[in-house]
């Protein structure tokens, strides 16, 4: 059942990557435990990027359109998904909000997964990359734990390193933890609040926009 579940979203999100890539567009799925930052994060992706690139946002939550809205404030087009008992987003919900969304050429799509480290880590949604937030608050041992949502991540963005000096978080051996599931994991740390280490999250970015580019020539 479960292995049928999971070959029918695969296929759909097959799908979605071909739209995607053949468009020149780069979607990043950002999956964190609750509160990490995600919608913090892409506030100010927003506010920073919006000049240079255009940018889309899909939001999935259980519940709400809170995180919806707060995307609308900055200046966003965005499409608010709810998942009702649903722990995650699926590649179906994805076709359905691009079709709605209808993002640009050449344009950059932030999907914000449902905030948990487990469910969304199975679930392709045929995006560039899953982007795992990692907050400061949340103890080292996280990829440990989760091992595969820290492995299934191109990029781990450790957030809130504004707080590392009312915490015992030690930076490297979260690093270490990561590297130990993923050693091809990229690692960026950033404060979505005050802005440190943004510019690198964007340069990263950028790498990824060009590599897009690229593999549409070839
Ligand atoms: N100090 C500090 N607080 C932050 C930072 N980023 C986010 N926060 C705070 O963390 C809380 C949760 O942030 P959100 O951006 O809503 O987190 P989220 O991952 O989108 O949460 P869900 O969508 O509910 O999973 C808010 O109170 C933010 O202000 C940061 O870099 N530093
Ligand atoms: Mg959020």
């Amino acid at each position: 059942m479960e292995a049928r579940i999971l070959a029918k979203n695969d296929a759909i999100a097959a799908k979605c990557r071909a739209w995607l890539a053949g468009r020149e567009i780069v979607a990043l799925n950002l999956v964190s435990s609750p509160g990490a930052g995600k919608t913090t994060l892409l506030e100010r992706a927003i506010a920073d990027l919006s000049r240079e690139l255009p940018l889309f946002v899909i939001e999935g939550d259980q519940a709400t359109s809170n995180d919806g809205e707060r995307i609308r404030a900055v200046g966003a087009p965005v499409i608010q998904v709810n998942t009702g008992t649903g722990c995650h987003l699926d590649a179906e919900m994805i076709a359905r909000a691009l079709s709605e969304l209808k993002p640009s050429v050449g344009s950059l799509v932030f999907i914000e997964n449902v905030g948990n480290l487990v469910c969304p880590a199975l679930f392709d949604l045929g995006e560039h990359a899953k982007a795992v937030i990692f907050s400061t608050t949340e103890g080292e041992d996280k990829p440990l734990k989760y091992p595969h949502m820290f492995s299934a991540a191109k990029v781990a963005i450790f957030n809130k390193i504004d707080l590392l000096p009312h915490l015992d978080f030690s930076m490297e051996r979260a690093r270490e933890n990561v590297l130990r599931v993923n050693p091809d994991a990229e690692i960026i740390e950033v404060s979505a609040k005050t802005g440190a280490g943004m510019q690198a999250l964007y340069d990263w970015i950028r790498v990824q926009l060009t590599a897009a580019k690229q593999s549409v020539l070839v």
